[in-house]
């Protein structure tokens, strides 16, 4: 049934509904399946993600009708036909009555926006592709979101720097991914310190068998301790509480506060939760259980829903300003086509997104009015090699960066791979060239011996120049 003439007005203007400032806007692509019309798929999502569904129903009031979601913008060949990449742009109005507020506080949830703008229409059967690009958060609505309490001035605070372009935080992910036993565990970490700031648990570790969290985490606050006195520097350690139920995130948590305390170091350990596999929940469990706590969001499982080789999904943009408001204090962004996960250059636009208070999206300018930043966290196949690059890709680094393989795979040791992290921001920072720099400062020489392929690709005539000849 088309029901483009009840949700569908493409005479309205998106100036006069972000002026209005009633309606939270979202951009889809969409591919209709054969048969079917692009204004008559267009309007049923928007009437399964509002006030309908495929067929009118005699309850409807003139209320209902006024809360309709309405297609107000439509381009059906604005992407080509390509089955996957194709496709055509439609906007919806959404009015914001529709979205669904706390009945403890009066604040928003991104549980029912979500389930609301993309939820039900993303099984429809008369499209073959759905794919949310961006949406648009009216001021009233950014204001009555969680958004981040704690954030990476909290760490630049902790680790002695300036609360303002503190600079890049080198981290890295304990590996191997699974299998060390306490011990191991904490000499890895130990290892890393030595040369870096930030270290996190990867985000299947959590309470193995093997590896029981009562026993390793006594063990790596100890390792905090000694790498601490030892370099006389602050060290960080984001620890996994990802869990089913949050009673058992609390425990956790509260487990972590409790012995990173007996160092006085409650403040140098962030709790990381796997937001895509806990959902909004867990996110906003460790949001609210613990606020002063830096809220660690990794994504484990996101490219099942933000993947560029899927037609449906979101794109990373809009998981990204998900995150902010759900109060991340730092969340991965992917590397921008620097590391091993799928990304590119244009990337950037995610940092932004969480970092600044106002940023131009695929499709929208959104304002935060004044709600904290999240800090963009660069992770997944870095090393110091790649980083020049992303930073200048970037324009900045002030961000967290964790190398799992690019630590603990330089040849010399971790320490010496987190060392030459930070010589890698140094090098980009004071605009020196990457191979000159080498000649100098040997933890980055090294780690072109350790990363052969990349040194190969990124600076080709390395060996030459920097006399290594095996
Ligand atoms: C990093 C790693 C992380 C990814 C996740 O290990 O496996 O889990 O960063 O991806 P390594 P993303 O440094 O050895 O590659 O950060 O894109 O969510």
């Amino acid at each position: 049934m088309d029901q483009s003439n009840r949700y569908a007005d493409l005479s309205l203007k998106e100036e006069d509904l972000i002026a209005g400032g009633k309606h939270l806007l979202v951009a889809y692509k969409l591919i209709p399946a054969e048969g079917y019309g692009f204004l008559e798929v267009a309007a049923h999502v928007a009437a399964e993600s509002s006030t309908g569904t495929n067929v009118e129903v005699c309850t409807t009031d003139d209320f209902t009708k006024g809360v309709d979601a309405l297609v107000y913008e439509v381009d059906e060949t604005a992407f080509g036909d390509d089955p996957v990449k194709g496709g055509g742009l439609m906007k919806i109005a959404y009015p914001i009555e529709l979205f669904d507020i706390n009945i403890t506080d009066g604040k928003y949830m991104v549980s029912q926006m979500y389930s609301l703008i993309l939820g039900n229409n993303q099984g429809m059967g008369d499209h073959v592709g759905l794919r949310m690009l961006d949406f648009y958060v009216p001021e009233a609505m950014i204001k009555k979101f969680d958004g981040p309490n704690v954030g990476i001035k909290d760490l630049w605070k902790v680790l002695g720097r300036p609360e303002e372009d503190g600079g890049y935080i080198a981290g890295t992910i304990i590996k191997p991914k699974l299998g060390l036993r306490p011990k191991p565990f904490a000499e890895a970490a130990y290892q890393f310190w030595l040369g870096g700031d930030f270290i996190k648990n990867d985000e299947p570790q959590g309470n193995q068998t093997f590896c029981p969290m009562k026993e390793v985490i006594p063990l790596v606050v100890d390792a905090m301790d000694r790498a601490q006195q030892e370099t006389g520097q602050p060290k960080l350690f984001s620890a996994n509480i990802t869990a089913d139920c949050h009673k058992e995130m609390v425990a956790r948590g509260e487990y972590l506060l409790e012995q990173f305390g007996k160092i006085g170091a409650e403040t140098h350990v962030a709790f990381l939760v796997d937001g895509f596999v806990t959902g909004v929940h867990g996110v906003t469990t460790c949001r609210r259980a613990f606020p002063n706590t830096f809220l660690h969001y990794h994504r484990a499982g996101h490219g099942a829903v933000t993947s560029y080789k899927s037609p449906m999904g979101m794109d990373p943009l809009c998981f990204m300003k998900f995150a902010r408001l759900m109060g991340a204090s730092g969340i991965h962004t992917g590397t921008m086509g620097y590391g091993k996960m799928e990304g590119h250059g244009d990337e950037r636009v995610l940092a932004y997104m969480l970092e600044r208070d106002e940023c131009q999206g695929h499709y929208f300018n959104q304002k935060w009015f004044g709600m904290k930043p999240t800090c963009p966290i660069i992770s997944g196949g870095m090393n110091a090699l790649r980083l020049p690059g992303f930073f200048e890709n970037l324009g900045h680094g002030n961000v967290i960066n964790t190398c799992g393989g690019g630590s603990y795979g330089h040849i010399d040791s971790p320490a010496a791979g987190a060392t030459s992290l930070s010589q890698a921001y140094e090098c980009w920072k004071s605009g020196q060239d990457p191979i000159e720099y080498a000649k100098t400062h040997k933890e980055f020489a090294r780690a072109f011996e350790s990363f052969p392929h990349d040194a190969d690709k990124l600076y080709p005539g390395w060996r030459e120049k920097l006399g290594v000849h095996k």
